[in-house]
């Protein structure tokens, strides 16, 4: 059970999105780190719920896209104080090499950078091509780096389509079989990933590392 002051400051982090209060978001971050709370409670229940509240509100017309800008400006200030302490463990050996990105059309980037950071806290080599990234871009990158996993994020019911590109490209080139293909992103589901035939969906960057995990050892053992 959570306390209720922990309880009561997630609760603000998120209201200080949903009420444009953006200054006060590394604010209660802070207080939240001062407090001994985890950063990734911090980063899943305030930050990560906060952003998509206005995403909401952004589809249900009561804020506009300057106010979905600052709300980005703002998770950035509090990711700032919170992956220095996600990202602090040194690893001492590589598990396996990722490649990531957001599809072509697509800017948005911040839980690309989320699974980034947690990925490469958990071990993994990961190659960040970035956003806007065309489907080629990812499997030739792959290829090249000789990576086990392609990573690809998609925010938007427009761009999803090129996640299965990324698919058919591999399968053109006959090199299906040589990466596991993970899918993410907010519109992403697993009825989508199991449609486009990807190796796995993950709602959050944890499922991310999870899944990578589990081809590894599946790697292994073959
Ligand atoms: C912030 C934001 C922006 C910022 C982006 C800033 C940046 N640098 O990224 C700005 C203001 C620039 C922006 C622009 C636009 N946006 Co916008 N945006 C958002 C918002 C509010 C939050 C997105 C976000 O960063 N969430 C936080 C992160 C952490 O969540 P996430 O990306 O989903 O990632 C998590 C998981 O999904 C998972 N994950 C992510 N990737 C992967 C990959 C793998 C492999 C795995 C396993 C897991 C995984 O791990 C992450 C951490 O847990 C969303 C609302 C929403 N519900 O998502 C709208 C939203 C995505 N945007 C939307 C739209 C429409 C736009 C614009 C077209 C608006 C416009 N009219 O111009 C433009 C698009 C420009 C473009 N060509 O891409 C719509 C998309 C609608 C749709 N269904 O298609 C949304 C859903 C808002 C809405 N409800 O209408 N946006």
């Amino acid at each position: 059970m959570r306390d209720r002051q922990t309880h009561e400051l997630l609760a603000n982090v998120v209201a200080a999105f949903v009420g444009a209060e953006f200054d006060q978001v590394p604010e209660l971050v802070q207080r939240g780190l001062t407090a001994g709370l985890e950063p990734q409670v911090l980063l899943d229940d305030g930050l990560v719920a906060g952003i998509r509240e206005v995403g909401e509100q952004f589809r249900r017309g009561q804020v506009y896209l300057p106010e979905m800008m600052l709300a980005a400006e703002a998770w950035q200030a509090g990711i700032d104080l919170l992956e220095p302490l996600m990202a602090g463990r040194p690893v001492q050996q590589v598990k396996g090499k990722v490649v990531i990105g957001t599809v072509k059309g697509d800017i948005h980037s911040l839980g690309k950078n989320i699974v980034t950071t947690l990925l490469k806290t958990a071990g993994y080599d990961v190659v960040d091509l970035g956003v806007d990234v065309p489907a080629s871009r990812f499997v030739a990158k792959a290829v090249e780096t000789r990576a086990e996993i392609i990573a690809v994020c998609a925010l938007m019911t427009t761009t999803m389509p090129q996640q299965k590109e990324v698919i058919e490209h591999l399968l053109a080139a006959n090199k299906r079989e040589d990466f596991y293909v993970m899918v993410g992103g907010a519109c992403t589901t697993q009825e989508w990933a199991a449609q486009i035939k990807a190796d796995g969906y993950g709602a959050t960057a944890a499922d991310a590392v999870a899944l990578a995990d589990g081809y590894l050892n599946r790697l292994k053992r073959s």
